[in-house]
C-alpha cells in the first residue's frame, strides 16, 4: 500500500533547556527573560536546595532531597537524582537539542549535570553544556571538583561552552561585586543559549548535517558581533573575535548565522564567512544561514558557534581544558542554507466601520 505523507507545517527544532543547582537555575531564569519575547521553549529547573522554586510557573521544576542542598557533595547530589530520573527522561524524550546549564564547583551542578547530559544523549538529542567555572579564590577543592565535572561533561555532552568566572572579574577590573560577576555569568550563559538556538533553528532544515558536525565536538565558543556599512560582514566578525581573549587556532566546525535588514547582501554574508575562515583555518565544516530582519535596518548581526576549538594556551585560564585538533582525513565541507525570509508584506487593513 502506498503511504501518503502530508506535510502541512514546517517542523520547528525542539530545543529544551535544563538548569541545575543554584547557578544553573539562576542562568535559566535569565534564559527565560531573554526568550520571553521569542517564544515557547521547554525549561526544566533541578535543585537540591530552594533554587528551583523560584522558577515555578516559568519552568518544570524538580526539587530533590530535603531541600537543604547537597552540602557541596557531588556524589550525594548524583544519588538524589535517582529519585527523579524517570521525570528527566520524559522531559528530554523527543528533543532535538538539550542545553544543560550549571555552575561547577559545588555539589548539585557538578554532580548532576553530567548525568543529565548522558540521559539526553541516550534519548538521541544533540547535547550542549554551557557552564561556569569557579573563581580561583573559591579554593583548590572547588576548582578540582569543577575540573572533574567538566571532564565528565566533555565526555558526555557534544559541545561544551565554558565561562570562566575569573575572566568575568577581570572584565570588571577587579572592582565589580561578586553578585555583579554572577549576573554577568548568567548573562553570558543566556546569550550562549540564545546564539545556539538562533543558529540551529535557522539551519533546522539541514539539522542532521549540523548535528553531525557538532557531535562530540568538545570545547566550543559562541561569538556574536554587529556592524553597519559596506564591510559590515567583516567588521562584525572582527569585533566579535576582538572581544574574546581566546585566540582560536582551529575548529572542527562553525555554524554561522547572519541577520541583516533590507540591505543585507550576499557580499556581506561572504565577508563574514571569510573572516571566520581566516580565524579557524580551512579544515572546518562550515554551515551558513542568513535571515532578513527588517528591524535591523542598515545593520547586520553575525552569530557564530565554533565547535571543537583549538586555542592558544597562553590566553586561556589554567582551568580551561585545551583540546588539540586531530588531523581530519575527510574533506572540509561548506553548506550554505538559504533561509532568508522574504520581507513581510503588510496584511489587509481592517477599517473601523461607522
Ligand atoms: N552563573 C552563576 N554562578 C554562580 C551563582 N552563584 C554561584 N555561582 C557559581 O557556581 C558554582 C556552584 O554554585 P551553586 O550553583 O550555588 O552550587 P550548587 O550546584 O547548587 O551545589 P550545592 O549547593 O553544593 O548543592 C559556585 O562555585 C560559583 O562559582 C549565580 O548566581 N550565577
Ligand atoms: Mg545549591
Amino acid at each position: 500500500m502506498m503511504k501518503l505523507s502530508v506535510k502541512n507545517s514546517v517542523k520547528r527544532l525542539d530545543v529544551r533547556v535544563v538548569g541545575i543547582g543554584g547557578a544553573g537555575c539562576s542562568s535559566l531564569s535569565r534564559v527565560a527573560e531573554t526568550l520571553s519575547s521569542s517564544g515557547d521553549m521547554s525549561l526544566l529547573a533541578i535543585d537540591t536546595g530552594s533554587a528551583a522554586h523560584a522558577l515555578i510557573g516559568t519552568a518544570t521544576t524538580l526539587s530533590l532531597g530535603n531541600g537543604f542542598g547537597s552540602g557541596g557533595d557531588p556524589v550525594a547530589a548524583a544519588k538524589l537524582l535517582r529519585e527523579v530520573e524517570a521525570d528527566v527522561e520524559s522531559f528530554v524524550i523527543g528533543a532535538d537539542v538539550v542545553i544543560v546549564l550549571a555552575g561547577l564547583g559545588r555539589g548539585t551542578g557538578s554532580g548532576i549535570s553530567p548525568l543529565i547530559a548522558e540521559i539526553a544523549l541516550n534519548a538521541g538529542a544533540l547535547v550542549i553544556a554551557a557552564v561556569n567555572m569557579p573563581f580561583e579564590f573559591e579554593g583548590r577543592f572547588r576548582n578540582q571538583s569543577a575540573n572533574n565535572a567538566h571532564d565528565r561533561l566533555m565526555s558526555t555532552a557534544d559541545a561544551v561552552v565554558t565561562v570562566n568566572n575569573n575572566d568575568l572579574s577581570k572584565l570588571a577590573g577587579g572592582n565589580g561585586s561578586l553578585n555583579g560577576a554572577f549576573q554577568e555569568a548568567d548573562r553570558q550563559i543566556a546569550d550562549t543559549v540564545y546564539a545556539f538556538t538562533t543558529a540551529l533553528t535557522a539551519s533546522s532544515d539541514r539539522f542532521v548535517a549540523v548535528q553531525l558536525s557538532l557531535r562530540g565536538a568538545g570545547d566550543s565558543l559562541v561569538l556574536s558581533g554587529s556592524a553597519e556599512g559596506v564591510h559590515a560582514g567583516r567588521t562584525a566578525m572582527v569585533n566579535a573575535f576582538g572581544r574574546t581573549e581566546i585566540r582560536v587556532t582551529g575548529a572542527k566546525s562553525a555554524v554561522i548565522h547572519v541577520e541583516g535588514g533590507i540591505g543585507l547582501s550576499l557580499g556581506q554574508v561572504a565577508e563574514a564567512v571569510t573572516a571566520v575562515r581566516g580565524q579557524i583555518g580551512r579544515g572546518a565544516d562550515v554551515h551558513v544561514s542568513s535571515d532578513r530582519r527588517v528591524d535591523l535596518g542598515q545593520g547586520i548581526r553575525v552569530t557564530v558557534v565554533l565547535a571543537g576549538i583549538g586555542a592558544d594556551s597562553n590566553s586561556l585560564d589554567s582551568t580551561t581544558p585545551i583540546i588539540g585538533l586531530g588531523k581530519r582525513e575527510d574533506r572540509p565541507s561548506v553548506s550554505i542554507f538559504d533561509t532568508a525570509a522574504p520581507v513581510r508584506k503588510r496584511g489587509p487593513m481592517l477599517l473601523p466601520i461607522g
